[in-house]
């Protein structure tokens, strides 16, 4: 039971038929909650999250998991998200680092036992380490790709282990820097090929939940594969993935790739494929990813709009989110979550009633009327011709001036019902 009281989130408040918890199962990252303190490109870090231990221990991996525990139960955070080299260290081989792992695994798997907390969705970290400087799965190297699926393996073994509902991809250094050195088509194909063989696997060791992959545009690498979702869309297609695959959406990569949260949303959804979010958002006149815990309620309302719309997600809502840098004592983690919880609370409070108050859909409805009966039917069919569409319009004369789109009318509506 949550201890933080919250403004608008109530877990078993009813919105549109489910439980404001099955709407929004909110996630904890790993990385950022219990790893990221502070540093960037300028400066170390600002806040301590060593809790007195050696920095890569084990002592500390465990103590790290005691903390995420306390701290997702205060908060009310039913799941959490992991990459496999935020558990544990790396060891001198592969061989030691999966034995680190399969140790702060087992302590975590009965810290859920015994709280009830479940895993999101799991992941492999192939960008931290030098030997992905050139990529993982587009590595120039065999032994490289090989070394990356081996980690893809027990990642997904661990996702398994821990319960995940999904299994991330995000090609960090999947891209490339310069195409003077690169060879893009081999490289995509081989990415495809290492997807291809994770999903074989998963499915062989018992992994029926989702594979997601998380378009980026750029950051680390100049230009990432993964660009945007539909760029990302047009490859699991085009490689026979779509089956398995679905988008993992993050708001500050779509602001990178140059298209709102909301657009990426749409599009992943139109394709049948919005799995789950990643819920921060950078700062538009920084520039990059700056994964900061989202406070912008148009942003969530626009966002929990085309969730309801979609039918909900089969992954959930990952704070990929971390506290500014001068924001750096404990309070100030549980502040974020709170205020990014709530405002993903009042969003779905706010999209609800834009759907049931029924305006904006009664517009759009109206707006394609004309595609519900004669020609317009027929346009729908799919089934139309040149010749009938000529026939048509020489019968018309000219079309009617179309009607006003009436932007600033709904943008009052949606202003009416936030603000009143
Ligand atoms: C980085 C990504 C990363 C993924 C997980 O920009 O958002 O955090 O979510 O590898
Ligand atoms: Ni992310
Ligand atoms: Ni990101």
């Amino acid at each position: 039971m949550s201890t933080i009281k919250y403004r608008h989130y109530d877990a078993e408040r009813i919105i549109q038929g489910r439980k404001m918890s099955d709407w929004l199962p909110f996630a904890l990252a790993w990385w950022h909650a219990l790893d990221a303190a502070g540093a960037d490109q300028f400066g170390v870090a600002t806040a301590d999250k060593t809790h007195g231990l050696p920095y890569g221990s084990i002592a500390l991996a465990k103590k790290k998991a005691d903390v995420g525990f306390e701290l997702m139960q205060k908060l009310g955070i039913n799941y959490f998200c992991f990459h496999d080299r935020d558990l544990a260290p790396e060891g001198r081989d592969l061989a030691e680092t999966n034995a680190l792992v399969d140790e702060v695994s087992d302590y975590v798997l009965a810290k859920q036992k015994a709280t009830g907390i479940a895993c999101l969705w799991g992941t492999a970290n192939m960008f931290s380490h030098p030997r992905y400087m050139n990529g993982a799965g587009s590595a120039n190297s065999p032994d490289v790709f090989a070394r990356a699926a081996a980690s893809v393996k027990k990642a997904l073994e661990l996702t398994v282990k821990l319960g995940g509902r999904g299994y991330v991809f995000w090609g960090g250094r999947e891209g490339y820097d310069t195409l003077w050195n690169t060879d893009t088509k081999f490289e995509t194909e081989n990415i495809a090929t290492l997807m291809k063989a994770a999903v074989a696997y998963g499915r062989k060791i018992g992994f029926t939940g989702d594979f997601y992959i998380e378009p980026k545009p750029k950051e680390p690498t100049k230009h990432q594969y993964d660009f945007d979702a539909a760029t990302t869309i047009g490859f699991l297609w085009q490689h026979g993935l779509d089956k398995d695959f679905k988008l993992n959406i993050e708001a500050n990569h779509a602001t990178l790739a140059g298209h709102t949260f909301r657009h990426e949303l749409r599009t992943a959804a139109d394709a049948g494929m919005l799995g789950s979010i990643d819920a921060n958002t950078g700062d538009s006149l920084l520039g990059w990813d700056t994964d900061e815990f989202p406070y912008n309620v148009y942003d969530a309302t626009e966002c929990m709009y085309e969730v309801i719309k979609a039918g909900g997600l089969t992954g959930g809502f990952n704070f990929d989110a971390k506290n500014r840098r001068p924001s750096n004592t404990p309070e100030d983690i549980e502040y974020a979550f709170k205020m990014s919880i709530d405002t993903f609370a009042l969003g779905l409070i706010k999209a609800a009633e834009l759907i049931d108050d029924g305006r904006i859909d009664g517009f759009i409805a109206d707006r394609y009327a004309g595609y519900n009966a004669g020609i317009g039917a027929k346009i729908r069919s799919g089934s139309v011709t040149l010749e009938e569409l000529e026939a048509h319009a020489l019968a018309q004369g000219n079309p009617p001036a179309p009607p006003s789109g009436r932007q600033e009318y709904l943008e009052d509506i949606i202003n009416e019902i936030l603000f009143g």
